[in-house]
């Protein structure tokens, strides 16, 4: 796959969270990672307004790509095995951020709230006509999801960039999958394993009582 500044192949991407669910029904850290990075590539292409997002996309991907080649490589091979690895160690901050604050736990919590908003996205993406505006969409989405966890320049940041964002036919072009309705139809099938991966990480964190992480 490509990870360059303006090449990509979303369709890889989409494929790529395909393959990030093994026979176990657990996450493999790796495809999940390879497709936050296609996404940002995907997103560079959109223009500077959003390299705020990319940065803190990318610190975040390097912080779990930094666990995934150290010494502890192997508890970080799975979402379940770097849960359970990171709590028997007490190697999470659990109400304050303190010793741990890049903690793979808290990491992967922030990307899965993304995943979240990317899914309303997508969905509202999908099922939209050719009057619908891309923009709107973006914010209702992201209002349903991520924007009930960023502060209020965060927010505002955010709605300024989604009113850049190009219309709708112009957006599905953009993804190079071929004409309009390839690319809608790609949508239904990127979907139900991005809502797998998402449903499955949500449960996991419930489980553990790690979706408030600091
Ligand atoms: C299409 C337009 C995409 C716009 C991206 C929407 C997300 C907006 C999020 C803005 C927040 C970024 C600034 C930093 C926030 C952090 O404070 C926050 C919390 O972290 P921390 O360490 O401070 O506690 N970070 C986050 O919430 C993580 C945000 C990650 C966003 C990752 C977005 C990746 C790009 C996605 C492009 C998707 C293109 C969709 C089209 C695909 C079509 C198949």
């Amino acid at each position: 796959m490509a990870h360059g500044d303006d090449t990509y192949n979303l369709k890889e991407v989409l494929v790529t969270f395909k393959s990030c669910l093994n026979d176990k029904q657990e996450i493999l850290m790796d495809p999940y990672l390879e497709g936050w990075k296609g996404l940002v590539s995907f997103l560079n292409t959109m223009g500077a307004i959003f390299s705020f997002v990319s940065k803190d996309a990318v610190s975040k991907i390097q912080i779990m790509e930094d666990f995934r080649s150290s010494d502890q490589k192997d508890h970080y091979e799975t979402l379940q095995s770097m849960v359970s690895y990171e709590l028997k160690n007490g190697l999470v901050d659990l109400k304050k951020t303190g010793v741990y604050p890049t903690s793979g736990c808290r990491t992967i919590l922030r990307l899965h709230r993304a995943l979240h908003w990317l899914q309303l996205f997508l969905e509202s993406l999908r099922t939209s006509n050719s009057e619908s505006r891309t923009s709107l969409l973006c914010i209702d989405s992201y209002n349903a999801s991520l924007a009930n966890y960023h502060p209020w320049i965060i927010r505002k940041a955010a709605t300024m960039a989604f009113y850049a964002l190009p219309a709708r036919e112009t957006f599905l072009e953009n993804m190079k999958v071929g004409t309009i309705e390839e690319a809608v139809a790609m949508l239904g099938e990127a979907l139900p394993s991005i809502v797998q991966i998402y449903d499955i990480t949500q449960a996991l964190y419930a489980q553990h009582n790690l979706l408030d992480l600091p």
